[in-house]
């Protein structure tokens, strides 16, 4: 084994440091990739790929002012956003996404946080009506109380999502109506109530390559480790402060995954936001380097995602199977 890697690959550890993760980051891409593999191999079937939908329940109006993000209302877009989604069109969603494939159903709402009352009660009810149908749910609701964690917990939730998306240190560039550390309390609300945690980031807004391998450093260090990180490339969206941001480097992209895998070994790396700019040869590259789980459907919450038809066809292509990890 090299220098730059210094445990087994696979090992979970909470105690990365910076110049590790730097060290590894350096080492070649063929290296990379084997440890990546080796870290896959070690708690995963490297032929299976979950598949998550993506279902908008609750679109724009935001008030938060995330500066990649199409659904707030500080960007000019000055809509109040959609109403919350109704049940039965929320279960034909599901229905459907299951049909195609889908192993888990993400229902996103454009919340600064969540409020008691009859939407929530809604989403509830979804939660329970769809772990019914035998799907796993997730849902990422914005900030949570313990009270609410628990009470998702209660109705069946799997999963809640709420990424950290930067570098502490890089947070305030990116958004000035919350900080990194109003992130927190709702991922441990979300944690003591049973529910396992999805937490990544996104890359491409303007970040040095210090604070990507420190957004991994933070994530990393969080125990237990998170059970999904979703990798989001940012997706430049028209009208919002980061509509102009520069391209991300593909190999940037796989390295970035292939760094989550060694670190995280044992969770769904998810290719998230802006796979639908990635050609079919970086996707593999993307696989190769550890990621086993994508969203699928053809739409993301707001942005486009490769179909189902799509997908099918590279899936057959790299003979990848959906299904979960084991
Ligand atoms: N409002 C909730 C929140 O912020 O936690 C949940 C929904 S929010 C849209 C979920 C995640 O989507 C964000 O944390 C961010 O990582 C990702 N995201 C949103 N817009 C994006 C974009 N344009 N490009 C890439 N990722 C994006
Ligand atoms: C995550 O990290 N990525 C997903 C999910 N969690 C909710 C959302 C991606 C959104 C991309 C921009 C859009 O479609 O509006
Ligand atoms: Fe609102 Fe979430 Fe978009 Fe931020 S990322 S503006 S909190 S929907």
């Amino acid at each position: 084994m090299k220098k730059s890697m210094k445990s087994l690959p696979g090992t979970v550890r909470h105690d990365w440091t910076l110049q590790e993760i730097e060290e590894l980051y350096a080492s070649s891409l063929p290296d990379l990739v084997f440890y990546a593999q080796q870290a896959l191999r070690a708690h995963h079937d490297p032929n299976k790929v979950q598949m998550c939908a993506l279902l908008s329940i609750k679109t724009g109006g935001c008030p938060e002012n995330c500066g990649y993000c199409s659904q707030s209302t500080h960007h000019g877009a000055a809509s109040a956003g959609t109403a919350l989604m109704d049940t039965e069109e929320v279960l034909r969603r599901a229905a459907q996404a299951k049909a195609d494939g889908a192993n888990r159903i993400c229902m996103g709402a454009a919340w600064r946080e969540v409020q008691d009352g009859p939407d929530f009660e809604r989403v509830l009810d979804m939660v329970r009506r769809i772990s019914a149908m035998g799907l796993e749910t997730c849902c990422t609701l914005g900030m949570l109380t313990q009270r609410q964690a628990e009470r998702l917990a209660e109705a069946g939730l799997v999963s809640y999502n709420h990424n950290l998306d930067t570098s502490p240190e890089y947070y305030a560039n990116i958004v000035s109506t919350r900080t990194y550390e109003d992130r927190l309390p709702t991922l441990a609300h979300v944690r003591k109530a049973g529910i396992s945690v999805c937490c990544g980031g996104i890359i491409g807004m303007g970040e040095s390559l210090r604070d990507r391998l420190r957004l991994l450093q933070e994530l990393s260090s969080q125990t237990p480790h998170p059970d999904s990180v979703p990798i989001n490339m940012l997706v430049r969206v028209k009208g919002t402060p980061l509509a102009e941001a520069r391209e991300v480097d593909p190999f940037e992209l796989v390295r970035m995954f292939a760094l989550t895998r060694i670190l995280i070994p044992k969770a769904y790396v998810r290719i998230s936001a802006g796979r639908a700019e990635l050609s079919r040869e970086v996707q593999a590259l993307c696989f190769l380097a550890g990621a086993n789980s994508v969203f699928s459907g053809e739409k993301l919450l707001t942005t486009p995602n490769p179909c189902s038809d799509e997908d099918r066809e590279l899936f057959k292509a790299l003979k990848l199977s959906a299904g979960p990890k084991r």
